[in-house]
């Protein structure tokens, strides 16, 4: 397949040097154009790869089969709407990053649209994108037109498994959505790896029994206990990790956080409902950002 990368960081490097060792034509494309991107990844199991790709050559992307979406969530509306014109009407795009509410802002796409989470965890180390654990990518149709790709879950699991398709993905992104809610924002709030907040079950449950609320009247079915059990899980799974939202605020970027409390709060909003708890933790992450962005002035 012919397939344009839009992003190169962390998952997008992970993506464009196992796509291309699986024999794939891959280009990375950079918001700032550049004729060349580079890739440094050290695999899980600790093979180094350095490699270099083609970036933002319009003619390549014309004949893209896919656009591998792998920015920020609050990069995705404006690259993706940006790139549209130049792409081909079969040319699928899917999405994979944190939080919710991309689709919304994009509305309807005339290519075929995919939606996917990955549990894969990796690092920046300087120059070096450390691809700390192997995890799964679960990928489903956003659209009419995304809904017949399902081979697409094969052929990308055989470059960077385990890849999976669901023909109702919202209720993985829904899913996952409630990890990031529990996870990123508490991260911050106690600045430590996401194995420490074990110790934080009252908060957990709290945060859980809000999320669980907003969920079960978007109409998943979920419990707050079945929530609080799939956050420790990952927690247990991820203890050494520090999460994107914690390194966010430690390097002083902007936050995923509207797409991820945010929309939750959105959506309680939008049900009648508060969620004190998740909005508490909603400004706390607010405010940092805030703060780094007047000193930046
Ligand atoms: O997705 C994550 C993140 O850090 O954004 C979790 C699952 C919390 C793992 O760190």
């Amino acid at each position: 397949m012919k397939i344009t990368v839009l992003g190169c960081g962390a998952l997008g490097q992970i993506w464009l040097t196992a796509l291309q060792r699986q024999g794939h034509e891959v280009q990375g494309w950079l918001r700032v154009a550049q004729p060349y991107c580079s890739a440094n990844v050290i695999t899980p199991d600790g093979v180094t790869l350095n490699q270099t790709f083609i970036a933002n050559d319009p003619l390549f992307l014309s004949e893209s089969d896919l656009l591998l979406v792998t920015l920020k969530a609050w990069q995705v509306s404006t690259a993706v709407k940006n790139l549209e014109p130049l792409l081909s009407s079969g040319c699928a795009i899917l999405l994979l990053h944190n939080g919710m509410g991309t689709l919304e802002e994009l509305g309807a796409i005339a290519q075929p649209l995919l939606n996917g989470i990955t549990t894969h965890a990796a690092r920046h180390d300087d120059t070096v994108v450390v691809h700390v654990a192997a995890g799964v990518t679960h990928i489903g149709p956003a659209n009419a037109e995304g809904a017949t790709l399902s081979d697409l879950a094969e052929v990308l699991h055989h470059a960077l498994p385990d890849v999976a398709w669901h023909n109702h993905i919202a209720s993985a992104s829904w899913n996952k959505l409630a990890v990031n809610c529990v996870i990123n924002p508490l991260s911050v709030e106690h600045n430590c790896q996401n194995g420490d907040l074990l110790v934080h079950r009252e908060q957990i449950a709290l945060l859980c029994d809000e999320i669980a609320e907003v969920m079960v009247r978007e109409g998943e079915h979920t419990s707050s206990e079945s929530l609080q059990d799939y956050a420790i899980a990952v927690m247990q799974s991820t203890a050494a990790n520090t999460s994107s939202m914690l390194q966010d605020i430690r390097a002083q970027r902007r936050t995923e956080i509207e797409y991820i409390t945010g929309y939750l709060l959105r959506r309680a909003r939008a049900q009648g409902l508060t969620a004190p708890e998740n909005r508490r933790l909603y400004e706390l992450v607010k405010n940092k950002e805030s703060w780094y962005e007047r000193e930046r002035i």
